[in-house]
Protein backbone atom coordinates (compact mmCIF):
# COMPACT_ATOMS: atom_id res chain seq x y z
CA UNK A 1 0.00 0.00 0.00
CA UNK A 2 2.69 2.68 0.89
CA UNK A 3 4.68 1.43 -2.00
CA UNK A 4 2.00 2.27 -4.23
CA UNK A 5 1.01 5.91 -2.54
CA UNK A 6 4.54 6.70 -3.06
CA UNK A 7 4.49 5.40 -6.76
CA UNK A 8 1.33 7.73 -7.16
CA UNK A 9 2.62 10.63 -6.32
CA UNK A 10 4.89 10.68 -9.76
CA UNK A 11 3.34 11.82 -12.83
CA UNK A 12 4.11 8.88 -15.77
CA UNK A 13 4.78 10.45 -19.58
CA UNK A 14 4.10 8.52 -22.65
CA UNK A 15 7.40 9.39 -23.86
CA UNK A 16 9.94 6.86 -22.63
CA UNK A 17 9.20 6.79 -18.82
CA UNK A 18 10.12 10.22 -17.90
CA UNK A 19 9.04 10.64 -14.34
CA UNK A 20 8.04 14.16 -13.36
CA UNK A 21 7.48 15.22 -9.87
CA UNK A 22 3.96 16.83 -9.39
CA UNK A 23 3.51 20.19 -8.19
CA UNK A 24 1.39 20.48 -4.44
CA UNK A 25 -0.93 23.20 -6.59
CA UNK A 26 -4.44 22.02 -6.26
CA UNK A 27 -8.13 23.06 -7.32
CA UNK A 28 -10.80 21.44 -5.42
CA UNK A 29 -13.11 19.41 -6.99
CA UNK A 30 -16.67 19.56 -5.78
CA UNK A 31 -18.79 16.85 -5.76
CA UNK A 32 -21.62 18.44 -8.37
CA UNK A 33 -18.19 18.46 -10.86
CA UNK A 34 -18.29 14.69 -10.65
CA UNK A 35 -20.64 12.01 -12.97
CA UNK A 36 -20.19 8.61 -11.55
CA UNK A 37 -20.33 6.62 -14.79
CA UNK A 38 -21.84 3.03 -14.09
CA UNK A 39 -22.18 0.62 -16.78
CA UNK A 40 -24.40 -2.22 -16.72
CA UNK A 41 -25.78 -5.34 -17.76
CA UNK A 42 -28.18 -7.13 -15.28
CA UNK A 43 -26.78 -6.07 -12.37
CA UNK A 44 -30.21 -5.75 -10.08
CA UNK A 45 -28.50 -7.82 -7.33
CA UNK A 46 -26.31 -5.30 -6.57
CA UNK A 47 -26.63 -1.77 -8.78
CA UNK A 48 -28.85 -0.38 -6.09
CA UNK A 49 -26.49 -0.89 -3.46
CA UNK A 50 -23.68 0.55 -5.64
CA UNK A 51 -25.76 3.59 -6.22
CA UNK A 52 -27.11 4.18 -2.37
CA UNK A 53 -23.03 3.75 -1.41
CA UNK A 54 -22.23 6.82 -4.21
CA UNK A 55 -25.07 8.86 -2.68
CA UNK A 56 -23.83 8.10 1.19
CA UNK A 57 -20.01 9.54 0.12
CA UNK A 58 -21.70 13.34 -1.30
CA UNK A 59 -21.67 11.91 -5.17
CA UNK A 60 -25.15 12.51 -6.02
CA UNK A 61 -24.88 12.93 -10.36
CA UNK A 62 -25.00 9.54 -10.91
CA UNK A 63 -25.59 8.39 -14.73
CA UNK A 64 -26.25 4.13 -15.22
CA UNK A 65 -25.34 3.44 -18.81
CA UNK A 66 -27.44 0.25 -19.35
CA UNK A 67 -26.85 -2.55 -22.03
CA UNK A 68 -29.93 -3.69 -22.40
CA UNK A 69 -30.51 -5.62 -19.28
CA UNK A 70 -33.11 -8.57 -19.11
CA UNK A 71 -33.75 -7.81 -15.40
CA UNK A 72 -35.25 -4.81 -13.50
CA UNK A 73 -31.36 -2.77 -13.51
CA UNK A 74 -33.05 -0.24 -15.02
CA UNK A 75 -35.72 0.11 -12.54
CA UNK A 76 -34.02 0.23 -9.88
CA UNK A 77 -31.46 2.02 -10.85
CA UNK A 78 -34.18 4.90 -11.45
CA UNK A 79 -35.98 4.41 -8.36
CA UNK A 80 -32.38 4.83 -6.53
CA UNK A 81 -32.11 8.38 -8.26
CA UNK A 82 -29.34 8.01 -10.97
CA UNK A 83 -30.03 8.77 -14.48
CA UNK A 84 -30.47 5.56 -16.25
CA UNK A 85 -29.93 5.92 -20.22
CA UNK A 86 -30.23 2.97 -22.85
CA UNK A 87 -26.78 2.47 -24.79
CA UNK A 88 -27.54 2.43 -28.70
CA UNK A 89 -24.98 -0.43 -29.69
CA UNK A 90 -22.85 -3.02 -27.52
CA UNK A 91 -20.47 -3.98 -25.31
CA UNK A 92 -19.26 -1.79 -21.87
CA UNK A 93 -16.55 0.23 -24.54
CA UNK A 94 -19.44 1.49 -26.28
CA UNK A 95 -21.31 1.86 -23.65
CA UNK A 96 -18.63 4.05 -21.87
CA UNK A 97 -18.04 5.77 -25.17
CA UNK A 98 -21.49 7.09 -25.51
CA UNK A 99 -21.90 8.06 -21.66
CA UNK A 100 -19.09 10.37 -21.45
CA UNK A 101 -20.29 11.78 -24.57
CA UNK A 102 -23.79 13.08 -22.75
CA UNK A 103 -21.85 13.74 -19.75
CA UNK A 104 -21.85 17.38 -18.95
CA UNK A 105 -19.25 17.87 -16.04
CA UNK A 106 -15.41 18.36 -16.16
CA UNK A 107 -14.96 15.27 -14.07
CA UNK A 108 -16.18 11.38 -14.24
CA UNK A 109 -15.62 8.76 -11.66
CA UNK A 110 -16.23 5.28 -13.97
CA UNK A 111 -16.82 1.88 -12.10
CA UNK A 112 -18.78 -1.04 -12.28
CA UNK A 113 -22.38 -1.77 -11.32
CA UNK A 114 -21.39 -5.16 -9.32
CA UNK A 115 -20.56 -4.02 -6.16
CA UNK A 116 -16.67 -5.60 -6.13
CA UNK A 117 -15.17 -1.96 -6.01
CA UNK A 118 -15.75 0.22 -2.78
CA UNK A 119 -17.59 3.90 -2.94
CA UNK A 120 -15.36 5.26 -0.07
CA UNK A 121 -12.62 5.26 -2.33
CA UNK A 122 -14.64 7.68 -4.49
CA UNK A 123 -12.31 10.47 -2.73
CA UNK A 124 -8.84 9.17 -2.90
CA UNK A 125 -9.63 8.47 -6.62
CA UNK A 126 -10.48 12.10 -7.57
CA UNK A 127 -7.70 13.29 -5.35
CA UNK A 128 -5.33 13.23 -7.80
CA UNK A 129 -7.08 15.50 -10.39
CA UNK A 130 -7.31 17.67 -7.81
CA UNK A 131 -3.25 18.16 -8.21
CA UNK A 132 -3.60 18.25 -12.47
CA UNK A 133 -3.32 14.28 -13.43
CA UNK A 134 -5.94 13.77 -16.25
CA UNK A 135 -6.90 9.80 -15.58
CA UNK A 136 -6.44 7.74 -12.14
CA UNK A 137 -6.23 4.08 -12.32
CA UNK A 138 -7.78 2.35 -9.23
CA UNK A 139 -5.06 -0.46 -7.98
CA UNK A 140 -6.95 -3.69 -7.29
CA UNK A 141 -3.76 -5.79 -5.85
CA UNK A 142 -3.34 -3.02 -3.55
CA UNK A 143 -6.02 -4.73 -0.85
CA UNK A 144 -8.08 -7.81 -2.91
CA UNK A 145 -10.30 -9.89 -1.06
CA UNK A 146 -9.23 -13.40 -1.11
CA UNK A 147 -11.80 -15.17 -3.07
CA UNK A 148 -12.10 -12.06 -5.26
CA UNK A 149 -10.78 -12.76 -8.60
CA UNK A 150 -9.82 -16.69 -9.68
CA UNK A 151 -6.80 -17.93 -10.18
CA UNK A 152 -7.01 -17.59 -13.88
CA UNK A 153 -8.25 -14.21 -14.17
CA UNK A 154 -5.47 -13.37 -11.67
CA UNK A 155 -2.69 -14.98 -13.53
CA UNK A 156 -4.42 -13.63 -17.00
CA UNK A 157 -4.97 -9.95 -15.07
CA UNK A 158 -0.67 -10.03 -14.63
CA UNK A 159 0.02 -11.53 -17.18
CA UNK A 160 -1.27 -8.27 -18.95
CA UNK A 161 0.00 -5.64 -16.92
CA UNK A 162 3.80 -7.42 -17.81
CA UNK A 163 2.94 -7.28 -21.13
CA UNK A 164 1.89 -3.47 -21.31
CA UNK A 165 4.75 -2.58 -19.54
CA UNK A 166 7.13 -4.24 -21.80
CA UNK A 167 4.99 -3.09 -24.60
CA UNK A 168 3.36 0.15 -24.16
CA UNK A 169 6.73 1.24 -21.31
CA UNK A 170 4.57 2.68 -18.55
CA UNK A 171 3.66 1.07 -15.29
CA UNK A 172 0.30 0.92 -14.38
CA UNK A 173 0.20 -2.30 -12.37
CA UNK A 174 -3.31 -2.58 -12.91
CA UNK A 175 -4.62 -1.63 -16.40
CA UNK A 176 -7.95 -4.01 -16.40
CA UNK A 177 -9.20 -1.93 -13.46
CA UNK A 178 -12.84 -0.57 -14.11
CA UNK A 179 -12.56 2.08 -11.00
CA UNK A 180 -10.79 5.22 -13.57
CA UNK A 181 -11.40 8.66 -12.60
CA UNK A 182 -10.48 10.96 -15.17
CA UNK A 183 -10.88 14.76 -16.84
CA UNK A 184 -13.68 14.74 -20.04
CA UNK A 185 -11.24 16.62 -21.72
CA UNK A 186 -8.33 14.42 -21.68
CA UNK A 187 -10.85 11.68 -22.31
CA UNK A 188 -12.03 13.34 -25.86
CA UNK A 189 -8.36 13.25 -26.70
CA UNK A 190 -8.22 10.10 -27.03
CA UNK A 191 -8.78 7.70 -29.72
CA UNK A 192 -10.87 5.30 -28.58
CA UNK A 193 -12.87 2.60 -30.86
CA UNK A 194 -13.06 -0.65 -28.29
CA UNK A 195 -16.57 -1.69 -28.12
CA UNK A 196 -16.71 -4.65 -25.34
CA UNK A 197 -14.05 -5.62 -22.35
CA UNK A 198 -11.01 -4.31 -24.31
CA UNK A 199 -11.97 -0.49 -23.44
CA UNK A 200 -9.77 -0.25 -20.38
CA UNK A 201 -6.56 -1.33 -22.46
CA UNK A 202 -7.15 0.96 -24.69
CA UNK A 203 -7.51 3.88 -22.36
CA UNK A 204 -4.44 2.74 -20.83
CA UNK A 205 -2.61 2.57 -24.14
CA UNK A 206 -4.18 5.87 -25.36
CA UNK A 207 -2.92 7.63 -22.24
CA UNK A 208 0.76 6.44 -22.83
CA UNK A 209 0.07 7.35 -26.31
CA UNK A 210 -1.10 11.21 -25.79
CA UNK A 211 1.32 10.98 -23.08
CA UNK A 212 -2.00 12.01 -20.20
CA UNK A 213 -1.15 12.44 -17.40
CA UNK A 214 -2.09 9.18 -15.59
CA UNK A 215 -1.30 8.19 -12.02
CA UNK A 216 -2.23 4.56 -10.08
CA UNK A 217 -4.26 4.76 -6.56
CA UNK A 218 -4.34 1.42 -4.27
CA UNK A 219 -8.37 0.48 -3.96
CA UNK A 220 -10.27 -2.44 -2.35
CA UNK A 221 -11.53 -4.99 -4.31
CA UNK A 222 -14.18 -7.49 -2.93
CA UNK A 223 -15.73 -10.36 -4.75
CA UNK A 224 -19.13 -10.50 -6.64
CA UNK A 225 -21.96 -11.21 -4.13
CA UNK A 226 -23.17 -15.05 -4.67
CA UNK A 227 -26.47 -14.23 -6.62
CA UNK A 228 -24.81 -11.84 -9.59
CA UNK A 229 -23.33 -13.01 -12.58
CA UNK A 230 -20.18 -12.48 -14.44
CA UNK A 231 -20.22 -11.11 -17.88
CA UNK A 232 -16.94 -11.66 -18.65
CA UNK A 233 -15.18 -15.40 -20.56
CA UNK A 234 -11.95 -14.98 -18.82
CA UNK A 235 -10.35 -17.32 -22.24
CA UNK A 236 -12.46 -15.60 -24.67
CA UNK A 237 -12.12 -11.81 -23.42
CA UNK A 238 -7.97 -12.45 -22.14
CA UNK A 239 -7.31 -13.89 -25.34
CA UNK A 240 -8.86 -10.54 -27.04
CA UNK A 241 -7.36 -8.08 -24.54
CA UNK A 242 -3.84 -9.62 -25.60
CA UNK A 243 -4.94 -9.46 -29.48
CA UNK A 244 -5.46 -5.48 -28.80
CA UNK A 245 -2.46 -4.52 -26.60
CA UNK A 246 -0.18 -6.51 -29.28
CA UNK A 247 -2.25 -4.62 -32.22
CA UNK A 248 -2.33 -1.19 -30.53
CA UNK A 249 1.77 -1.45 -30.40
CA UNK A 250 1.43 -0.30 -34.13
CA UNK A 251 1.29 3.16 -33.86
CA UNK A 252 2.82 3.46 -29.84
CA UNK A 253 5.89 1.13 -30.61
CA UNK A 254 6.29 0.09 -33.85
CA UNK A 255 9.67 -1.01 -33.10
CA UNK A 256 8.14 -3.92 -30.76
CA UNK A 257 5.32 -4.45 -33.59
CA UNK A 258 7.44 -5.04 -36.49
CA UNK A 259 10.77 -6.23 -34.63
CA UNK A 260 8.88 -8.80 -32.92
CA UNK A 261 7.74 -10.09 -36.52
CA UNK A 262 10.66 -9.54 -37.90
CA UNK A 263 12.56 -11.32 -34.90
CA UNK A 264 10.38 -14.63 -35.93
CA UNK A 265 11.26 -14.42 -39.68
CA UNK A 266 14.52 -14.72 -38.77
CA UNK A 267 14.36 -17.15 -36.69
CA UNK A 268 12.43 -19.57 -38.10
CA UNK A 269 14.13 -19.11 -41.60
CA UNK A 270 17.32 -19.75 -39.40
CA UNK A 271 15.91 -22.82 -37.97
CA UNK A 272 14.83 -24.23 -41.22
CA UNK A 273 18.29 -23.27 -43.11
CA UNK A 274 20.16 -24.93 -39.86
CA UNK A 275 18.49 -28.28 -40.82
CA UNK A 276 19.25 -28.09 -44.60
CA UNK A 277 22.54 -27.47 -43.94
CA UNK A 278 22.85 -30.14 -41.41
CA UNK A 279 21.14 -32.52 -43.75
CA UNK A 280 23.66 -31.81 -46.83
CA UNK A 281 26.71 -32.01 -44.53
CA UNK A 282 25.35 -35.48 -42.42
CA UNK A 283 24.08 -36.93 -45.43
CA UNK A 284 24.75 -35.14 -48.80
CA UNK A 285 20.86 -34.36 -49.49
CA UNK A 286 19.88 -30.96 -50.77
CA UNK A 287 16.70 -29.23 -49.98
CA UNK A 288 16.42 -26.67 -52.70
CA UNK A 289 12.74 -25.65 -52.01
CA UNK A 290 13.40 -25.54 -48.12
CA UNK A 291 16.67 -23.57 -48.69
CA UNK A 292 14.88 -20.70 -50.38
CA UNK A 293 11.84 -20.51 -47.98
CA UNK A 294 14.80 -19.92 -45.12
CA UNK A 295 15.71 -17.37 -47.39
CA UNK A 296 13.19 -15.36 -47.52
CA UNK A 297 12.10 -15.55 -44.34
CA UNK A 298 15.20 -14.83 -43.15
CA UNK A 299 15.23 -10.98 -45.76
CA UNK A 300 11.45 -10.32 -44.74
CA UNK A 301 12.53 -11.03 -41.03
CA UNK A 302 15.10 -8.60 -41.25
CA UNK A 303 13.19 -6.09 -43.63
CA UNK A 304 10.15 -5.96 -40.90
CA UNK A 305 13.30 -5.18 -38.13
CA UNK A 306 14.23 -2.73 -40.29
CA UNK A 307 10.93 -1.07 -41.01
CA UNK A 308 10.31 -1.20 -36.77
CA UNK A 309 13.31 0.85 -37.22
CA UNK A 310 12.23 3.26 -39.04
CA UNK A 311 8.48 3.80 -37.73
CA UNK A 312 9.87 4.01 -34.24
CA UNK A 313 11.83 7.60 -35.55
CA UNK A 314 8.91 8.51 -37.30
CA UNK A 315 7.02 8.01 -33.73
CA UNK A 316 9.80 9.64 -32.07
CA UNK A 317 9.52 12.64 -33.80
CA UNK A 318 6.11 12.75 -34.11
CA UNK A 319 6.23 12.78 -29.80
CA UNK A 320 8.85 15.26 -29.85
CA UNK A 321 6.83 17.82 -32.22
CA UNK A 322 3.34 17.02 -30.60
CA UNK A 323 5.68 18.16 -27.09
CA UNK A 324 6.50 21.38 -28.49
CA UNK A 325 3.11 22.27 -30.06
CA UNK A 326 1.97 22.06 -26.30
CA UNK A 327 4.43 23.80 -25.23
CA UNK A 328 3.91 26.60 -27.60
CA UNK A 329 -0.29 26.61 -26.74
CA UNK A 330 0.64 26.22 -23.26
CA UNK A 331 2.82 29.51 -23.49
CA UNK A 332 0.53 31.01 -25.38
CA UNK A 333 -2.33 30.38 -22.91
CA UNK A 334 -0.45 31.52 -20.20
CA UNK A 335 0.70 34.95 -22.31
CA UNK A 336 -3.38 35.50 -22.46
N1 LIG B 1 -23.66 -1.03 -20.69
C1 LIG B 1 -23.01 -2.20 -20.67
N2 LIG B 1 -22.38 -2.61 -19.54
C2 LIG B 1 -21.75 -3.80 -19.56
C3 LIG B 1 -21.71 -4.63 -20.70
N3 LIG B 1 -20.98 -5.75 -20.39
C4 LIG B 1 -20.61 -5.61 -19.10
N4 LIG B 1 -21.07 -4.45 -18.59
C5 LIG B 1 -20.88 -3.91 -17.25
O1 LIG B 1 -19.52 -3.56 -17.12
C6 LIG B 1 -19.09 -3.79 -15.80
C7 LIG B 1 -17.91 -4.75 -15.82
O2 LIG B 1 -18.33 -6.02 -16.24
P1 LIG B 1 -18.04 -7.33 -15.40
O3 LIG B 1 -18.89 -8.42 -15.91
O4 LIG B 1 -18.12 -7.01 -13.95
O5 LIG B 1 -16.57 -7.61 -15.83
P2 LIG B 1 -15.32 -7.79 -14.90
O6 LIG B 1 -15.36 -6.83 -13.76
O7 LIG B 1 -14.14 -7.73 -15.79
O8 LIG B 1 -15.55 -9.28 -14.43
P3 LIG B 1 -15.88 -9.88 -12.98
O9 LIG B 1 -14.57 -10.35 -12.47
O10 LIG B 1 -16.84 -10.99 -13.22
O11 LIG B 1 -16.50 -8.79 -12.15
C8 LIG B 1 -20.28 -4.35 -15.05
O12 LIG B 1 -20.93 -3.32 -14.34
C9 LIG B 1 -21.17 -4.90 -16.16
O13 LIG B 1 -22.51 -4.90 -15.80
C10 LIG B 1 -22.39 -4.18 -21.88
O14 LIG B 1 -22.42 -4.82 -22.91
N5 LIG B 1 -23.01 -2.96 -21.80
MG1 LIG C 1 -16.64 -6.70 -12.26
Amino acid sequence: MEDDAVRAGSRLRGDGGEVVAMTDERREISSDEVCILIPTLDEAATIGDVIDGFYEEGYTNVVVVDGGSEDETRDIAGERGAEVIVQSGEGKGQAVREAVEYIQVPYVLMVDGDGTYDPADAERMLEPLSRGYEHVIGNRFADMDDDAMKALNGFGNRLINRAFRTIHGADFEDILSGYRAFTVDSFERLSLDSDGFTIETELAVECVKHGIDTTVVPISYSARPEESETNLHPVRDGGTIIVALYSLAKTNNPLFYFGSLGVLGIASGGAIACYVLWRWLQYGVGHEILALVSAAAILLGFQLVMFGVLSDMLVSLHREQRRRLEQITREARDDE
